[in-house]
């Protein structure tokens, strides 16, 4: 088998590469280890930035996302059981987010590749990279039951954190950076409509606490755990008690709606960074390079900022032979995945209780006071939350 561009992983990073690619008329076949139905009902992410909005818009699979996706202005931060609304629209020029599950974005980039009958294959095992420092790389793997070997010019490591495209790369030339937390998310999906229209992010002195939402009919809602917890000890009802507890207003005007739990996770929570996100003809994206806490809801957006640029890279690559964006590749992400690491790991600095830290949670709530008071600080959450939009190209200047 011969293509252009063989891409490991069907989550957001590697789909979205291939709708991007096939738009501009490169081949490319993606290799998934999962089945579809797996993939298609992994609960993760729920936010979307503008920019990721656009971008599906433009790629044509953005029509069920314009209609069943709900646009948001605004987020609430709650803390000493007062709610403080963040106009984020008002703050980043008219700038908004859309709620729209993963799922949903997984679903429609498949069904729009399965429609055009471009390579898609599930299931696929034994995935291992080779000649990346050629300009001739490979892909083995097994498929329905028979080894193959995929030639092709150039490869995109989709494959998430524990893939295997970022341990191909030579270990002495990464620079791994990396941070736990003392923390993980306890997150369910319950039939009951959401409490409040908007994200109320939630700092309590017994941890965070976060109202999300999928539908009118759908909450997603998520609490600070100890990471060693599971999640036998957390019946239903410990589950919504420490909520009621964490979400309480202190005029006890705000009800936690509450439903059947239909999915329940525990999630750790951590900061990582491989750099450079390229070797040879090998190239990173999404999480296969970096992770963040899901405080900043910045991980899916990131991904897709990834393969924008990898795809703009390719088409001059594939139109002129020109080299510059894939040169460029790993430094123009890597700025913004930096802001979006520094991003991430304040808001979870900010919202999250680290136990024993009776200093750290007095500088919290003093920051916390702080952006909902001050017109700059909140200016600064909001147009983080919804993307940056003037992260310049190319390395740091005196890098
Ligand atoms: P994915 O989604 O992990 O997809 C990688 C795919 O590669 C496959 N794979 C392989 N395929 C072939 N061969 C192999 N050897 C393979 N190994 C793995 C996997 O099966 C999988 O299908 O990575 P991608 O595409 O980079 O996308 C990243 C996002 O999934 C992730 O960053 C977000 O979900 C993070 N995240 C959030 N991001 C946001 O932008 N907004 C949010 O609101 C948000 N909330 C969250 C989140 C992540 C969470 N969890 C569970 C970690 C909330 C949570 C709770
Ligand atoms: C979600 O709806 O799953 C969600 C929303 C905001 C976050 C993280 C997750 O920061």
């Amino acid at each position: 088998m011969r293509t252009q561009v063989a891409i490991i992983g069907a989550g957001p990073a590697g789909l979205t590469l291939g709708r991007l690619l096939e738009r501009e008329g490169i081949e490319a076949v993606i290799l998934e280890a999962r089945s579809r139905d797996y993939v298609e009902h992994r609960i993760r992410a729920g936010v979307l930035e503008q920019g990721t909005v656009d971008l599906l818009t433009d790629a044509g699979v953005g029509d069920r996302m314009h209609r069943e996706g709900l646009v948001h202005h605004g987020i609430e931060l709650r803390f000493d059981g007062v709610g403080h609304r963040i106009p984020l629209s008002d703050l980043a020029g008219g700038r908004v987010i859309v709620v729209y599950g993963q799922t949903e974005v997984v679903k429609d980039l498949i069904a729009a590749r399965i429609d055009t009958g471009a390579p898609l294959l599930f299931e696929v095992s034994d995935v291992s990279l080779h000649d990346v420092e050629t300009d001739r790389p490979t892909v083995r793997f097994t498929h329905d039951g028979a080894d193959q070997e995929l030639q092709c010019d150039v490869i995109a490591g989709c494959d998430g954190f524990h893939g295997v495209s970022r341990r191909t790369m030579r270990e002495d030339r990464l620079r791994i950076f990396e941070r736990e937390y003392p923390f993980a998310w306890l997150g369910i999906l319950a039939e009951a409509p959401p409490s409040s229209e908007e994200l109320v992010y939630t700092r309590h002195e017994r941890g965070f606490a976060l109202a999300s939402l999928r539908s009118p009919e759908l909450a997603r809602l998520y609490i600070q755990v100890h990471p060693d917890e599971s999640l036998d000890e957390w019946p239903d009802e410990r589950i919504w008690e420490e909520m009621r507890t964490r979400f309480a207003t202190r005029d006890g005007d705000w009800q936690l709606n509450e439903g059947p739990v239909l999915d329940r996770l525990i999630a750790p929570m951590r900061s990582f960074v491989a750099e450079p996100m390229r070797h040879g003809r090998l190239f990173l994206a999404g999480d296969a390079s970096h992770i963040v806490p899901p405080t900043g809801a910045k991980g899916l957006n990131l991904a897709i900022a990834d393969v924008r640029v990898l795809a703009e890279a390719l088409v001059d690559f594939y139109r002129g032979g020109d080299t510059a964006g894939l040169d460029a590749y790993s430094d123009t992400c890597l700025r913004r995945v930096w802001r979006a690491q520094h991003f991430s790991w304040w808001m979870t600095s900010m919202l999250h209780v680290a136990e024993g830290d009776a200093f750290g949670a007095q500088l919290m709530r003093s920051q916390l006071d702080y952006v909902v008071r001050s017109e700059a600080a909140a200016t600064t959450l909001a147009e983080n939350y919804v993307g940056l939009t003037n992260i310049p190209t190319g390395a740091y200047s005196g890098r």
